[in-house]
């Protein structure tokens, strides 16, 4: 049932409460809010961020973690490619379809809002997504891309390969002094290739409220994402390898841990 059917079987529902009265009253082109419980329906611009977090805390990108093996390190570089956004509804029912919009999300620049569209529904359940680009976007000339896949940043430099899904870079305090400087090991981790798309879903469970804008935030646990990876000792990597879909992974299950 979508979200039509079901505002009009709320107000077909009989109403024996109600006087003659307020029933001719309802008769009216706009239903009566009184008498009909139904979420109204309203019209918002949909956008999505990421909301950086370490478990419980916000993540702070400036700050020094660390890893599971104790070693501190602090990134420079925390940015996914996320496309193929759809609103959904209960029971899995299609709102709105985003398939044209990508976006690149990035921990350096804290919640910024990524545009996807016009939603008009009562009530969102559900945002699904995939982590990386389709195929054919993947292979197309980046140049030629609209914003932001015209990214070279993000692009591996060979249409054959395509897009870093995912791009997670820093240092390591591999001197063992307490702190992070220029001395310090870098690491670089670039996850590349078809194989590595993933689907993703944030849950959202909201009506859409008045005034036109909804954001919907996709929580992002770095606590999810750097668990067991060894910083140190994990040499930097570039593509679809072992170690790369395994960040994959963790970044799926980094999005879908609820809040
Ligand atoms: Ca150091």
């Amino acid at each position: 049932m979508n979200v039509i059917q079901r505002t009009l079987s709320a107000v077909m529902r009989p109403l024996p409460m109600l006087s003659a009265t307020a029933m001719l009253g309802s008769c009216s082109h706009v239903p009566d809010e009184a008498a009909v419980p139904a979420l109204p329906v309203r019209t918002v611009q949909l956008s999505m961020a990421m909301d950086l977090r370490y478990g419980g805390h916000v993540y702070d990108m400036n700050s020094v973690y660390e890893d599971d093996y104790g070693h501190a390190f602090l990134l420079d570089t925390l940015r996914f490619l996320a496309s193929g956004a759809q609103a959904m509804a209960d029971d899995d029912v299609l709102l709105a379809d985003y398939s044209t919009v990508s976006m690149i999300m990035d921990g350096g620049e804290g919640n910024r809002e990524h545009l996807l569209g016009e939603l008009t529904a009562a009530s969102l359940h559900e945002i699904a997504f995939i982590l990386g680009v389709a195929p054919d976007a993947n292979h197309a000339d980046p140049a030629l891309a609209q914003p932001p896949l015209n990214d070279m940043s993000m692009h591996s430099g060979s249409m054959d390969e395509g897009y870093s899904f995912l791009h997670v870079a820093g240092r390591v305090d591999s001197n063992s002094d307490g702190i992070i400087d220029g001395s310090d090991q870098r690491f670089s981790h670039r996850c590349i290739g078809d194989l590595l798309l993933c689907p993703a879903m944030t849950a959202v469970h909201t009506d859409l409220p008045e005034g036109g804008v909804l954001t919907v935030q996709v929580p992002v646990d770095m606590e999810v994402l750097l668990a067991d990876i060894d910083l140190l000792n994990t040499p930097s990597t570039t593509g679809s390898g072992p170690v790369n879909w395994d960040w994959m992974q963790r970044l799926m299950g980094a999005i879908e841990e609820e809040h």
